[in-house]
């Protein structure tokens, strides 16, 4: 049985969850009545009052909060105190549009990095541990959050930040770092790094907790080959806290979510009606813990399952699916859906590695689809008409998934740019 940072909290009866969440839900929402005009008003349009809330059995009546609200309210629109009572800002890439900006209290910051603390203690980390933290420091909050959790558990702390893979490999293998968090296509590519450098050896990680993008099952096999590593996922978004909203136990099979901290729901992303546990739809969450951004029913757009089934590692919070993609991922090309998920299905399924980029344009007024992969140094060749038929299997297998011609392009190995942080696996060039 691992070790558990808050036993008392992650192994909690049902009916113990619940009535917390009945409690806090309750007085968060007097919280953000008082304090937040935005969604104040929001509640007033539906002729709610904190009184129709009486625990979450009256969660749905609530209103949706969705990142355009986070536009519209930008930049303090939405904070729960005054700036005076807050100590950090963190904020989202910004890549479409205007970023967000997520506030926090020292009481906020306590309780997310006691949730990444609880991530590191479920890979089984302790005191005796060195956790490399590849994550970005700054204003994204990979770096942030793990290293916070790492201080909390008492784990050796290495403050890397992503990139420099040179450094990252010499403070991995002179101080013997045993738990690595960073992206998991970082990840890979660390490993790659390491297998060219023939530094195998010297490797001493025992466990990866990897997150803040979407990763295969298959890239998880890849990587904890690699590094001879257990490689786990981790969940989070700054518009909730940062990672450590959910996190993975030893059994692997779907992130716990903090409940004590977060409510979440699964809706259907075209009407907003509430779904079952266990059916896939978008999942919303409700922060019923935090002082400063007191975000309720936040609409994530990632699209996953619930299950709440008893977990061998004996912790007893719902679990979420890892996502299938965001409902806003999806591509019309052609007038057709595609998710880039269905695409990186198609490539592992077929021996590629996940080293691709899906490039659609417009010319002519009709819509593109190309889709550049690597090929693996086993599989390599220079064969024109080797890599001739490898390209129409895949164009074939691609046709039978997405029912559309999406031109196919092999490359050699390592010609398509790694990633420090999140890939970059769709360029869009009709929004360009
Ligand atoms: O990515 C927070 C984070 C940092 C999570 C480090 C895990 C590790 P944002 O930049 O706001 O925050 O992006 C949030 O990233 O809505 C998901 O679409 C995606 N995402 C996060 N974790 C995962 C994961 C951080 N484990 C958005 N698997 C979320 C798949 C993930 N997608």
């Amino acid at each position: 049985m691992a070790k558990y940072y808050q036993p008392e909290i992650e192994t909690a009866s049902h009916e113990q969850i619940k009535a917390w969440q009945d409690e806090r839900l309750v007085k968060q929402v007097q919280h953000v009545w008082d304090n937040v005009p935005y969604y104040r008003k929001k509640m007033e349009e539906k002729g709610l009052t904190p009184a129709d809330i009486q625990s979450t059995a009256d969660l749905h009546k609530l209103p949706f909060l969705t990142k355009d609200d986070l536009r519209e309210a930008y930049p303090y629109g939405l904070a729960g105190k005054p700036m005076s009572e807050c100590v950090r800002i963190q904020s989202t890439s910004g890549t479409t549009g205007k970023r967000v900006v997520a506030f926090y209290t020292q009481h906020d910051i306590d309780l997310w990095e006691d949730c990444c603390a609880r991530a590191i203690m479920a890979v089984g980390g302790d005191k005796e541990d060195v956790v490399q933290v590849a994550y970005g420091y700054g204003l994204f909050t990979g770096g942030a959050g793990l290293h916070g959790g790492s201080h909390k558990v008492g784990c050796l702390t290495l403050p890397m930040s992503s990139g420099n893979t040179d450094r990252q490999l010499q403070f991995m293998t002179d101080l013997g770092s045993t738990i690595l968090c960073c992206t998991p296509s970082y990840a890979a590519y660390l490993s790659e790094s390491i297998h060219e450098r023939g530094l195998k050896d010297q490797i001493k990680l025992k466990a990866g907790i990897f997150g803040a993008e979407a990763w295969s099952q298959k890239m998880r096999e890849d990587i904890e080959k690699g590094l001879g590593i257990k490689a786990y996922d981790i969940y989070g978004l700054t518009e909730i806290s940062g990672p450590g909203v959910a996190y993975e136990c030893e059994a692997q099979t779907g992130m716990h979510i903090n409940e004590d901290h977060f409510i979440a729901e699964i809706i259907n992303p075209e009407t907003g009606e509430v779904l079952p546990e266990g059916t896939k739809g978008e999942l919303v969450f409700t922060c019923i813990t935090k002082e400063a951004f007191p975000l309720l029913r936040y609409r994530t757009r990632d699209i996953c399952v619930l299950t709440r089934e008893a977990c061998p590692c004996g912790r007893t919070h719902i679990k979420m699916s890892k996502p299938m993609g965001r409902s806003d991922d999806m591509l019309i090309v052609k007038g057709v859906n595609v998710f880039p998920s269905q695409i990186e299905a198609v490539l592992l399924e077929q021996g590629y590695p996940a080293n691709y980029q899906i490039v659609v344009d417009r010319v002519n007024h009709s819509d593109t689809l190309e889709v550049m992969v690597e090929m693996t140094p086993e599989n390599f060749s220079d064969s024109l008409a080797k890599i001739t038929s490898a390209e129409k299997a895949l164009v074939d297998a691609l046709k039978a998934m997405l029912g559309i011609y999406a031109k196919v392009r092999l490359v050699a190995p390592k010609t398509i740019a790694r990633s420090e942080g999140k890939a970059v696996r769709v360029i869009d060039k009709r929004k360009i």
